[in-house]
């Protein structure tokens, strides 16, 4: 997976790429993040690449001619965009879901378009045949984190990022259902104990109490997720 990120803070994601499943994908090369200050398309003295909104207000506003030139100079490096999932994160986008996430695991490429201040020039947003991509009803002061919860939601997806592939197959979201919980050692942890059932050596009966927990962590979500409606 090939990763083209626009943003005006390239250093946020510096640790990020490096350590945890990030970092390995990308030391296997299944994982390829390539950053780009788009305030290196900026030509006037004070390398502005934002402005104050038309009609006042308060806030800067992105300016569209970094953010084009920077797009433009891509394309024409790349031969284009063709096909290539261009993503751009704001707080208006859709919501960022493991089904999303799937799917840009599956694309060879794809690009991400991060904002700062106040928002984008309208202009940009309608150019470019944006997926517009939001990683909750919050505002943050920039897309970077939404760029690099994505990067990480997509990469732990691709084949062979996982030692075993089956550990994403399992994990919560997959077929709409959240995750059984999850034991370890001591059996006895400050008066807490580990189901017996887990002890048993049984598996299906294993299976069926995973299942059933499952089933009811996701029955509790979904109430809660009706009443914040
Ligand atoms: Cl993608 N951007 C910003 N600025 N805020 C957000 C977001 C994105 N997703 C949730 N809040």
């Amino acid at each position: 997976m090939q990763v083209q990120i626009l943003t005006l803070f390239p250093r946020l994601f510096e640790n990020f790429l490096d350590e945890s499943i990030v970092g390995i994908a990308r030391r296997k090369g299944l994982l390829d993040v390539t950053l780009h200050d788009f305030r290196e398309q900026t030509s006037d003295p004070h390398r502005s690449v934002d402005d104050r909104p038309f009609g006042g207000g308060p806030g800067m506003v992105i300016k569209p001619e970094p953010v084009f030139a920077a797009m433009e100079s891509l394309a024409a490096r790349d031969g284009g965009f063709d096909g290539m999932p261009k993503l751009l994160f704001t707080p208006q986008g859709a919501p960022l879901d493991q089904e999303r996430a799937a799917w840009l695991a599956q694309q060879p490429r794809w690009l991400g378009l991060c904002g700062r201040y106040e928002g984008f020039d309208e202009r940009i947003h309608q150019s470019f045949d944006w997926i517009e991509v939001s990683i909750g009803d919050f505002v943050l002061s920039g897309g970077e984190l939404a760029a690099m919860a994505t990067i990480e939601a997509a990469t732990r997806l691709i084949p062979g990022v996982l030692g075993d592939d089956e550990s994403a197959r399992q994990d919560s979201f997959v077929d709409g259902m959240l995750d059984h919980p999850h034991y370890t050692r001591p059996r006895s942890f400050r008066g807490q104990e580990v189901p017996e059932v887990l002890l048993s050596g049984n598996h299906e009966e294993i299976s069926a109490w995973r299942r059933a927990q499952a089933e009811e962590r996701t029955t509790v979500w979904k109430a809660l997720r009706e009443d914040q409606r």
